[in-house]
């Protein structure tokens, strides 16, 4: 194309276009009016948020959901820091995510302008790259190397900072061609070692993580799986990386596991992790497999070469992205005496009987087993459900069968407030998706405020809101460690059902099991975003126990210490 003259804020609005983005995140700010301006024309749709943490964490759940970067605009010092926590979710969850912030005027800086701050400083160890541009004829290339950084290898998050006269200075610059994500490939040898040591083993197992799936590359991993009969593990909160009711999947490695998947993983004498980092949270504090050598012959299979060999000393590394490797296993063959089904099958029926709502009881008349149940029912497979950090997110976790890639907004690295933002970018994304999240009373007011969202793009959403009354899983591990000693964790709440409906919603309270599905079923009907406030037992604190059994379990632990 024939270069004219462009402000920076509109080359820099034509790069996104350049690079596929349709989609933005933003608060506005008055340090970026330039591109703002520049949007009011293109073809990308804005969502305009109450916080900058809103905002990105919306654009960490498109990069989830769609694998290109997710791409969010914040202001200078108060809005970049308010959404940090989305720049760390999509750092340690391997999001792909661009963020743009505004600067001040480059004759400004260094001076403490106001809301200056120093980028590359502040943002500098959680993004993947943190950078600002001085000259606007250097937009395409900076840009285009943003999109390359945030793909290429293990995906993160970038951070541009925008001067503000860069953006109404102009400049004579071309395009950049569309940015093309790097795939590694594992090399022919690497699977035919792969191969000798799957069927040289006697009880191998998968495990799979990370990011840069797809569901062609889930559907390959399955077929593998199924020839090979091997169980197939996910990784907390990537549950979406293989089909719930596929016969081969045994559950997952989350907060508060299937012991019996720990027991099968541990015994296992082959491992094959894919895509993922075995990191603190499945890894079980780091107890499932020995550091740096693990005693499990281990196969790790990362796109980024800096993740292998960096906790667990691979037997076979192999540098690749999921989506490569898994189109590489249709040539692996499986052993010509097979193994018969009977791993694979004992692997999946722990899975069934674990997952079974049916077997859960609490205190309570709100019973979340039956509740779950109903949500099996009645949402669609394709179901979008997102969540934020709390013990409530177990009971999405353990009992709703992920059954499609592209169903699953959740951090893996346990930041409250996700899941109302993730289900508005869901639905924004995907208007004829049916999009759920779950949040805790104490995780719903960190981003709840982005209701107000739903409510201006007329997204449909439902929110399970399950308030026990405190920030359960601090005084969960409070009474653990200083049993019947609570501190800072009890909170008093609005009514949440109120809440939705002064913001334009749908809003219910729910107190007893009996009430829950007329009160759905009016909620879907509503055609409003909606929220059900559920209330739950605090006794209640996960599926497996309550609070007065952990309280008395540590006292009776330090009576037998002599404490
Ligand atoms: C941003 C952030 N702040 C604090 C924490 C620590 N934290 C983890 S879970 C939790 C309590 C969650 O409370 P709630 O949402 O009510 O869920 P519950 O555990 O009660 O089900 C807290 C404070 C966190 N993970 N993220
Ligand atoms: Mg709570």
């Amino acid at each position: 194309m024939t270069a004219h003259a462009r402000t920076g804020g509109q080359i820099l609005v034509d790069q996104l276009i350049v690079h596929g983005v349709d989609h933005l995140f933003c608060v506005p700010g008055e340090s970026y009016l330039a591109a703002l301006d520049a949007l009011h024309d293109a073809a990308i749709a804005v969502t305009v948020c109450r916080q900058e943490g809103g905002a990105a964490m919306m654009a960490d759940a498109y990069g989830k959901l769609t694998g290109r970067p997710g791409i969010c605009f914040t202001t200078r010092g108060p809005g970049s820091t308010n959404a940090s926590p989305g720049i760390h979710i999509a750092r340690q969850d391997s999001t792909p995510l661009i963020m743009f912030v505004g600067q001040v005027g480059r004759d400004m800086r260094e001076r403490e302008a106001f809301q200056e701050l120093d980028y590359r400083a502040v943002f500098g160890s959680v993004a993947k790259w943190a950078t600002e541009i001085d000259d606007p004829a250097r937009l395409p290339e900076l840009v285009s190397r943003a999109f390359h950084v945030a793909t290429a290898g293990r995906p993160g998050p970038v951070v541009i900072a925008l001067p503000e006269d860069m953006l109404t200075e102009t400049a004579s610059v071309a395009d950049a061609p569309p940015y093309e994500p790097v795939e590694t490939h594992p090399a022919l040898g690497q699977m035919a070692e792969m191969q000798k040591l799957l069927w040289a083993a006697e009880r191998p197992v998968a495990v799979l993580g990370g990011s840069r799936w797809s569901a062609a590359a889930v559907g390959r991993f399955a077929r593998f799986a199924e020839r090979f009969e091997l169980p197939v593990y996910c990784s907390f909160r990537r549950q979406m990386l293989f089909p719930a009711d596929h016969r081969c999947h045994g559950g997952d490695l989350g907060i508060g596991p299937n012991p019996k998947v720990l027991a099968r993983v541990k015994e296992a004498d082959l491992i094959l992790l894919v895509g993922g980092r075995l990191s603190e949270m499945p890894a079980q504090s780091y107890t499932l497999l020995d550091i740096p050598a693990p005693k499990q012959t281990l196969v790790h299979v990362h796109p980024d070469p800096q993740e292998l060999g960096r906790v667990y000393r691979p037997h076979l590394a192999v540098n690749a992205s999921p989506t490569a490797f898994s189109a590489a296993l249709e040539a692996v063959q499986p052993p010509t005496a097979g193994r018969g089904s009977g791993r694979a099958r004992d692997a999946h029926a722990d899975y069934l009987a674990w997952s079974d709502p049916s077997v859960v009881e609490h205190p309570g008349a709100l019973q979340m087993g039956p509740v779950m149940a109903h949500l099996r029912a009645t949402l669609p497979p394709d179901a979008i459900l997102c969540n934020g950090a709390g013990n409530f997110s177990s009971w999405v976790h353990r009992f709703w069968p992920f059954r499609a890639y592209g169903t699953q907004l959740a951090p893996t690295s346990g930041s409250m407030g996700y899941g109302v933002p993730a289900a508005v970018a869901a639905k924004r994304i995907y208007p004829d998706r049916t999009v759920v999240a779950f949040a805790g009373d104490g995780d719903f007011l960190m981003n709840g405020q982005e209701f107000a969202t739903a409510v201006q793009y007329g997204l449909p959403i439902l929110v399970v809101l399950l308030d026990n009354g405190m920030y359960g899983t601090i005084r969960m591990h409070q009474e653990r460690h200083y049993p019947g000693r609570v501190s800072a964790t009890a909170l008093r709440n609005p009514d949440f059902a109120a809440y939705a409906r002064a913001f334009g919603g749908h809003g219910e309270r729910v107190e007893r099991t009996e009430e829950f599905a007329p009160a759905l079923e009016r909620a879907r009907a509503s055609g409003k975003p909606a929220i059900l406030h559920c209330l739950l037992d605090p006794e209640a604190i996960t599926p497996a126990t309550t609070l007065t059994a952990i309280r008395e379990k540590a006292l009776a632990s330090r009576v037998a210490a002599g404490a």
